[in-house]
């Protein structure tokens, strides 16, 4: 089995390349891909840059040029939940964009024609990270992120969010990959680990947890893969 792990930002791959040191890499699109054995399987690990014109072409990458089978995004994401606190994690349970508008035309926010709202993960994956939280004995929350090209900082765009979206996490990039999979047919999720609660504090919160938060989230990923991959050998 071949599986995608992207990243958006450099640090939110960078603890993976220190567990898997013995990789082999190439260029596609801008970006690094970084290929490791990873016992009868392979690992496919790449950071797109920001945004989700950028993730959306590596996630096409990882599918149609290296031919990953799965895809696991890993990293950080600004938390709207209250509940949500610095370090928490959180799986999508679905994702939508919240800067697309077309309402002029009488369309929902957030709906393009011949796709839709809120796109869904794998209840599989989910599911195998619902048992590794367990098994670890940390909460997971279940909940709507919302992506969009804006870093979030600021109490009204939150609760603009929150209202329209009933969105739990705010980040830049899951809900094109989401896309990307979902009309590739392979199954994801999105993983985030919550790094600033996209305030007015967001920026200062970010540079200081950006590191923790991004190992967070690789180290839980990780133990997705011991759990999913000995059921594909
Ligand atoms: O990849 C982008 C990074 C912020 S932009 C989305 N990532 C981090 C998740 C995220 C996020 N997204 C929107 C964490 N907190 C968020 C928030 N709003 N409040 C960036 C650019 N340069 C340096 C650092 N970050």
């Amino acid at each position: 089995m071949r599986i995608a792990i992207l990243g958006a930002m450099r640090e939110e791959i960078t603890p993976f390349l220190k567990k898997f040191p013995n990789y082999t890499q190439e260029e596609v699109g801008g970006n690094t891909f970084y290929k490791i054995a990873y016992r009868e399987h392979e690992l496919v690990l790449a950071y797109s840059k920001i945004g989700k014109v950028h993730s959306a072409l590596s996630a096409s990458s990882m599918i149609l040029k290296f031919g990953c089978e799965k895809l696991i995004f890993s990293g950080v994401a600004g938390g709207l939940n209250p509940k949500l606190k610095v370090g928490d994690l959180i799986i999508a349970s679905k994702l939508c964009q919240y800067d697309v508008d077309i309402t002029a035309f009488g369309h929902p926010l957030g709906f393009i024609p011949e796709s839709s709202v809120y796109i869904y993960p794998d209840s599989q994956l989910n599911a195998i990270a619902q048992e590794v939280a367990q098994q670890k004995g940390i909460a997971l929350m279940e909940g709507v992120i919302a992506s969009g090209d804006s870093f979030v900082a600021s109490s009204e765009k939150k609760k603009w969010l929150i209202k329209n979206f009933q969105a739990d996490a705010v980040e830049m990039e899951g809900a094109s990959v989401a896309n990307v999979c979902h009309l590739l047919k392979v199954p994801f999720c999105i993983l985030r680990s919550i790094s600033d609660s996209a305030d007015g504090e967001a920026d200062v919160s970010f540079d200081e947890f950006l590191e923790h938060a991004a190992q967070t989230s690789a180290d839980f990923v990780e133990a997705m893969l011991e759990k999913l991959l000995p059921q594909f050998t």
